[in-house]
């Protein structure tokens, strides 16, 4: 549809009309339970997602998911105009589920794994997951959830702070094209934010400015930590390559372009706390200029509620969090992250061998 159709068209706001493009599916009760005792099955037999036995057999793991999740997948894999996909009604059994933690190096629980590994599982029916050596650990499945002292800081563990949006790993071209999340316990419903470009909307000055490579985008905190970049930040496991690299982002930056793609299915490159024009370059600071507004003005609430596993295609959107009020007594909200990639090989520069999940 032109946007002067749309424009002319009665109704909704043209603008928030097509807003939300959201595929997806509520398991039935049997599927959800089917899905989390193969998960659990998965888990007993192969111990780990990040065990390299169960990474090479993840493919053939998957097609055991019920067939209603794996043609969601399927669809949602071809659509290039998706903001995310999202599968409802899965089983969390609270009572089994231990308090939430208070950070993400104790919440690799036993009770929480196997949510982990379902999440794993839905996710390889959109690529192959990976990790990152310089963000928690280098485990394959994160944890969101908050932590005390965080709360107005620029990591997904704030909370009286609004996560504002981003593309997922903006800064690095190893980037995943999904993200997905899945709710373990949310006590006030928090909502995930999205927001897109809407092509029709996009003035041509504007596109053919965000489209060359005249912007820069700086690794975000959560790939070092309050404390700036180092092993302390957030992980044991990363070289002092890794946060070499990183510091050296920081430093100078590459020039990169925040559009790309086909003008009606565009792929944005944003994070709005982490992104600038280079120096100098006014026409770049006003495209950008524009492009923050029209994210701004086209952010919208996701609710995010106990049993949804959404995966974020980070290709079409960008993501955030509404602020939440931490509670610290054990009923926090509490996320499961992935990162899926949809082809392996372009990482592999950034991984020391074939099977190595970690990008450092
Ligand atoms: O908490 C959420 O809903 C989103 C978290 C997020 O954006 C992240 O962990 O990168
Ligand atoms: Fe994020």
């Amino acid at each position: 549809m032109s946007v002067k159709t749309l424009r002319q068209a009665p109704g909704p706001d043209p603008v928030r009309a097509d807003t939300a493009r959201i595929l997806r599916h509520a398991l039935t009760p049997q599927d959800a339970r089917a899905a989390l005792n193969h998960a659990r099955r998965c888990l007993g037999s192969y111990g780990s997602v990040s065990a390299p036995r169960f990474l090479a057999d993840a493919r053939m793991l998957a097609s055991g998911l019920p067939l209603a999740v794996r043609e969601l997948m399927d669809a949602a894999r071809l659509d290039d105009r998706k903001h995310a996909v999202m599968i409802t009604g899965n089983v969390v059994a609270d009572g089994e589920l231990g308090p939430t933690p208070a950070h993400w190096r104790e919440a690799d629980t036993e009770d929480s794994r196997v949510y982990g590994m379902l999440l794993a599982l839905y996710a390889t029916l959109l690529g192959d997951i990976v990790g990152w050596a310089t963000q928690q650990a280098g485990r394959l499945i994160a944890d969101v959830l908050p932590t005390p002292g965080d709360e107005d800081k620029i990591l997904n563990s704030c909370s009286s702070r609004e996560l504002v949006w981003h593309t997922e790993d903006a800064f690095s071209p190893y980037r995943a094209e999904y993200v997905g999340l899945s709710c373990l316990r949310s006590p006030d419903a928090t909502p995930t934010t999205l927001s897109s470009v809407r092509p029709g909307l996009v003035p041509q000055w504007a596109r053919d400015v965000l489209r060359q490579p005249r912007f820069e985008i700086l690794p975000d905190n959560a790939h070092s930590g309050p404390d700036g970049p180092g092993p302390s930040a957030g992980s044991s496991t990363a070289s002092p390559q890794a946060f070499d690299r990183l510091d050296r982002l920081r430093r100078e930056p590459p020039a990169v372009a925040l559009l790309d793609g086909a003008p009606d299915a565009p792929v944005l490159r944003i994070d709005r706390d982490f992104v600038r024009a280079r120096e100098g370059d006014a026409e770049a600071a006003e495209a950008l200029a524009w492009l923050v507004a029209h994210l701004d003005a086209n952010l919208y609430d996701l609710p995010m509620r106990v049993g949804d596993v959404c995966f974020i295609d980070n290709r079409t959107s960008v993501h955030g969090r509404r602020p939440f009020r931490a509670r610290y007594d054990g009923t926090d909200r509490w996320l499961k992250r992935v990162n899926a990639v949809c082809d392996l090989r372009r990482s592999r520069p950034a991984r020391s061998c074939a099977d190595d999940r970690v990008i450092g």
